[in-house]
């Protein structure tokens, strides 16, 4: 499993709540949006990671979702083309930080659209997300940037799935060959081969975990999915991510970590 050092992360803006979403969950509360932010910070850090804070961007308010913007590996950084126009001017701002950090950053170009959100790393093998967001041509360059650097990746076609923004809103990578995943996507030809550990109905939003060195972050309030994480050995740590879900956000979406 990847060790994982540092994470980029960027603050909610104060108008947060304009973002995007299709989540009806109500307008979240900025106060509470920005202690969630807090503790998920603190959360990396416990993880053993230093991190780099951008400023709050209100020009873009959806800018607090960073993992959208780039998709980093070890040996290779590629600048995505969000698939919404509100974002499009997220990944200019991103660029900044990462150009010291990536002697090889590559961008993704039109007519190519890719959301970091659709892209899963299990470890030098990627399942991409083909979404609303991500488009073939998209996923191709990716694809094809991803093998100059010896990586591999496998299409997963979600567009018919109503129910998750993106990949990563219903998969996440656990290590080895082991894959937390939602009903809806299990039956999926791609995943073949994998151990899939099935999220329990009605906690289909914690399928979106992130593991981070020796420790899960997952999100609080969704106790089968928990369990079955401590059932098999893993670390978690809980974060209360009510007002993020309210903009269809999960914990992978607030940064980009390297
Ligand atoms: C959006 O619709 O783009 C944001 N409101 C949420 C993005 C969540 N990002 C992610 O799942 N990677």
């Amino acid at each position: 499993m990847t060790i994982f050092t540092r994470a980029i992360v960027r603050p909610p803006a104060p108008n947060f709540s304009e973002g995007l979403t299709t989540a009806e969950l109500g307008v979240p509360d900025y106060g509470r949006v920005q202690k969630q932010h807090q503790d998920y910070c603190a959360a990396l850090e416990q993880c053993g990671l230093t991190l780099t804070t951008l400023s709050a961007d209100p020009e873009f308010p959806d800018s607090t979702f960073v993992e959208d913007t780039a998709i980093l590996t070890e040996r290779c950084a590629v600048l995505t083309r969000p698939g919404a126009p509100s974002r499009a001017g997220e990944v200019a701002r991103i660029k900044d930080s990462l150009d010291d950090l990536y002697p090889w950053l590559l961008s993704i170009m039109a007519p190519g659209t890719l959301d970091g959100g659709d892209v899963c790393d299990l470890g030098g093998h990627f399942f991409i997300g083909i979404s609303e967001r991500t488009n073939e041509a998209g996923a191709r360059q990716l694809t094809e940037w991803l093998a100059e650097f010896s990586y591999t990746a496998t299409f997963v076609d979600i567009r018919n799935e109503d129910r998750i923004l993106h990949l990563k809103s219903g998969l996440s990578y656990l290590g080895g060959k082991r894959v937390a995943v939602i009903d809806a996507l299990a039956d999926h030809a791609e995943f073949q081969g994998y151990e899939l550990v099935r999220v329990p109905a009605g906690e289909e939003y914690a399928a979106n975990c992130v593991v981070i060195n020796d420790y899960v972050l997952v999100a609080a309030g969704y106790p089968a999915f928990a369990g079955k994480l401590k059932e098999l050995g893993y670390q978690t740590i809980a974060l209360e991510m009510s007002e993020f879900r309210k903009m269809d956000g999960g914990l992978s979406c607030l940064s980009l970590r390297f």
